[in-house]
């Protein structure tokens, strides 16, 4: 099969209003009996086409008869029908056990699930599996009543039984679900799961029965997300005026899971990671994230469930959206600049060099292989920005007005992209033609931006330029609209010179000028990160720290710290060496200032990370920029050792609670001991165990770990032994285990990681495992970069070996290899040369087909 094209698109030749399913459930062989409905749509003489896969019917029949005239075209069933309407029926049997792709019906922990998006309901059964044709689903569960005691399913319970007249123990349960819903929505969960249950009562006053479901054992660890739940209910009536729709809402852990967590109508699957936390396991980096992806599942009800999408290639509609919710969502639950700077740090992390390297592809891609290679950071978090961008442009009020439009004029339907900026055209009648760039053109806009004073006129004038580089396919761009965010301040004063103004840059260039101008102004710009752009400014190292004191929004305080951090970076990378003053000045300045929320002070004293200094660079250098970075870490570290001993002890300790102020605290605590021990102090390693025996919480115990995980003293095999046996048998402690010691900055991290993937509790069956060792390996900029290729050859080793079980993770962890264009030429052939062996391997999958080949190219 060749790739899908966008502009191919078809509406369907037939239609399923209704859809029942009866599935004897069994892990080794399950029998699934579909009967659809299916009706014409429009005057044409097509055959039914369903799709199905690893699959054959072992029955077709149409109204109710037996028939053979039906064929196998690929991975369709062909079924030449006469009428207007039929009822066809198939059966198929499938294994659940065997499946290890975890793409359709599944065995996990000795339970069964599904996970259908994108195409995984074609796994199952056959079916018109494209997320256009919308069906008011059915479904009855058959299963052994003492292996499977709770079977669910989509919608509300209608009624459940034992299985008459049979001596297996089995018993049977139906569902319904009166929502018309995409194939990609399914789900069924049979299983041994106990229950943690709770009510929301709706704003018109309906009361949802709420349900999370895990093994007995986790049952304790659901609290958080069974609260996270309600915030999120409550969140979506006041922000977007989104009430639930059905009964009931359940959430199923399971701990066999490709990606976070999915959002099927009324019963969300989740990994087992974004569910189970207690303050012994989880750190409160691992609280936010369960509280963003129960809300982001839960607002898909909406964005995504009640309007869905055309095609895969609107994709970012309900993504994008939704991520924008849980953005605001989770901004609401703490500090707002804290959760920007956290959600534009992980942009920075992977949408943009994703963006510059061989897999850019625009918020709306034009084609695909597989589209499950396009559940990417593109998608997701570029589409949150462009979803925030005409939030910014219309205000508040135009743009909930345009949300209202789009959830009332598309309620029930599968929508694209165009009709969401359509909506907001609409609801506050600005013009988004220019805009409607952001979907279709990739890449990062790049903005230099120079300001000029002319004291004797009292004038400033500030010239904005804006280029965006070249991308695959798409060698020349057209200007986009950037809403900038802009400010000056007086340079001797430190006052505001006037208010914070929203400039559209819409052209290549662009003049703006200030009067009133007298004093020599600083300019603050992209304040919030309005856009998501490169700012590339002439600002000194002394007005980026004046800007890290002064500036009023705090998110450009932090963005001014980190330019001056990564100036002096940069410069020590090709000078090999370089003056700390500027930044040291400015990390002491921030400490020192007691205004601040010790949380903002983490995150504002934190370098950027190597594989972001890396980025700024045409040529990466890994060897060197580590060198620098730990430099600069250290005469931190020592310059300014009072202090960080400072922030450590002073930060208040007491028993666990998570609440803003006190994840503020554990944050600064541990930034403070990893500078501590940047320093070389005797003690520090001392310190960090210490804290790590100590610690009555995740986050306290695991910052020691990192700590001791980067160096070399006895402690840390000592806390890594104690920390493994502590947690033996809890999957997702071990993942820790695992991950900590592949983001390690030791010189023998390679080595490390080689003995780690021989170790009894790897395994490439478990994504989350795999993830953990592999994953955090390909991001560990300075390991996997070793000079001698074996980071390389180590990844396409794993990747052949993890596509024969399961492509889809496989190919998500192949981008580190496609960054070969940045490096020297040996590390370059190097890469190639393993892409190429990847490439080349019998029987890969479409998946790693597309990723390797796309990043040889
Ligand atoms: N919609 C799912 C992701 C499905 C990924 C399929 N490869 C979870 C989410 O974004 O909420
Ligand atoms: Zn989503």
């Amino acid at each position: 099969v060749g790739p899908i094209s966008r502009h191919d698109y078809r509406p369907p030749a037939w239609l399923v209003p209704d859809t029942r399913l009866v599935f004897a459930l069994d892990a080794a062989a399950t029998r699934v009996t579909a009967t659809l409905s299916v009706t014409r749509n429009g005057e044409h003489g097509e055959p039914l086409r369903l799709h199905g896969a690893g699959q054959e019917p072992l029955a077709v029949r149409v109204d109710g008869v037996a028939v053979n005239d039906w064929r196998i075209e690929g991975e369709q069933l062909v079924v030449p029908l006469t009428g207007a309407t039929h009822s066809v029926e198939t059966e198929v049997v499938i294994a659940p056990e065997r499946n290890t792709q975890l793409m359709g019906l599944y065995a996990s922990g000795g339970n069964l699930c599904t996970q259908c998006e994108a195409e995984g309901f074609r796994r199952i059964t056959y079916f018109p599996d494209r997320p256009d044709v919308l069906s008011r689903y059915r479904v009855r569960l058959e299963a052994d009543k003492v292996r499977y005691p709770v079977l669910l399913a989509n919608g509300d319970p209608v009624d459940a039984g034992d299985m008459p007249g049979e001596s297996g123990g089995r018993h049977w349960a139906e569902w319904d679900d009166p929502f018309p819903k995409p194939s990609y929505l399914f789900a069924l969960v049979a299983g041994d799961l106990a229950v943690n249950r709770g009510t929301f009562t709706t704003a018109s006053g309906r009361t949802v029965a709420l349900g999370i479901w895990v093994r007995a054992t986790d049952i304790e660890k659901t609290h958080h997300a069974l609260h996270a739940l309600k915030l999120s209910m409550a969140w979506d009536e006041r922000v977007y005026g989104r009430e639930y729709d059905l009964d009931v809402f359940n959430v199923v852990a399971v701990d066999d899971f490709n990606f976070g967590a999915m959002e099927n109508k009324g019963l969300n699957i989740f990994n087992s990671r974004y569910i189970l936390a207690d303050p012994d396991t989880a750190t409160d980096y691992d609280y936010d994230g369960i509280a963003a992806v129960v809300a982001h599942e839960y607002f898909h009800n909406w964005s995504g469930n009640r309007i869905t999408c055309r095609d895969w290639f609107q994709l970012s509609l309900k993504e994008g959206f939704t991520v924008y919710r849980d953005q605001g969502f989770s901004a609401d639950q703490g500090s707002a600049a804290v959760k920007r700077i956290e959600d534009v740090r992980g942009l920075r992390a992977a949408q943009f060099p994703e963006d510059a390297g061989p897999l850019a592809h625009p918020v709306r891609p034009e084609s695909y292989l597989e589209i499950s290679n396009f559940y990417t950071a593109t998608i997701y978090n570029k589409g949150a920005e462009l979803i925030r961008m005409i939030a910014t442009i219309l205000g508040p009020q135009g743009f909930r007005a345009g949300t209202d439009l789009y959830f009332d004029r598309f309620d029930g339907t599968a929508a694209t992209c165009e009709d969401f900026v359509a909506c907001m055209e609409d609801a506050s009648g600005r013009d988004l033609a220019q805009f409607r760039l952001w979907y279709s053109q990739a890449g990062t806009p790049r903005v230099a931006a120079s300001l000029a004073h002319e004291a004797g006129e009292g004038r400033a004038t500030l010239r904005l330029a804006q280029h965006v580089p070249g991308t695959p396919g798409q060698p020349d761009k057209q200007p986009m609209v950037l809403p900038l965010k802009i400010k000056l301040f007086g340079g001797e004063t430190g006052r505001a010179l006037g208010e914070e103004q929203l400039v559209l840059l819409d052209q290549a260039a662009s003049t703006i000028v200030f009067d009133g101008i007298t004093e020599r102004p600083v300019l603050s710009i992209n304040r919030g990160f309005s856009a998501p752009v490169i700012i590339e400014s002439d600002r000194s190292a002394a007005e980026l720290g004046f800007l890290s004191a002064h500036d009023d929004d705090p998110f450009a305080r932090y963005e001014a710290m980190q330019q001056l951090m990564l100036d002096t970076l940069v410069a020590a990378v090709i000078e090999g060496d370089g003056d700390h003053a500027a930044v040291v000045t400015a990390v002491a300045n921030t400490l020192a200032d007691r205004a601040l929320d010790p949380a903002f002070v983490a995150e504002a004293v934190l370098l950027p990370s190597e594989s972001f200094v890396g980025d700024q660079l045409a040529l990466v250098d890994p060897d060197a920029i580590h060198r620098a970075r730990e430099a600069l870490r250290r005469d931190l570290g020592m310059r300014l050792a009072d202090q960080w001993r400072d922030a450590y002890e002073q930060a208040p300790t007491g028993p666990y609670v998570y609440s803003p102020a006190a994840k503020g605290h554990r944050r600064l605590r541990s930034v403070a001991l990893s500078y501590i021990a940047a320093s070389g102090a005797a003690d520090a390693a001392t310190i960090a165990f210490r804290q790590f025996e100590a610690a009555d919480n995740m986050t306290d115990r695991q910052g020691a770990l990192n700590t001791l995980a980067n160096g070399y003293a006895d402690e840390r095999e000592a806390a890594l032994d104690i920390f493994y046996n502590r947690y033996a048998g809890n999957g997702l402690v071990i993942d820790k285990w695992f991950q900590t010691q592949a983001l390690s900055s030791r010189d023998d991290t390679g080595r490390l990681v080689a003995e780690l993937a021989r170790h009894p509790d790897f395994t490439l069956a478990n994504p989350n495992r795999a993830r953990s060792l592999i994953g955090a390996y390909g991001a560990n900029q300075r390991a996997f970069n070793a000079a001698d290729g074996s980071g390389y050859r180590f990844l396409a080793d794993q990747l052949i070996a993890l596509d024969k079980l399961n492509p889809q993770t496989a190919a998500k962890l192949l981008p580190p290899l496609g960054r070969w264009r940045r490096f020297d030429e040996k590390r370059s052939a190097l890469m190639r040369a393993e892409l190429q062996r990847i490439v080349a391997t019998p029987g890969l999958s479409r998946d790693l087909f597309e990723q390797a080949s796309k990043s040889l190219a």
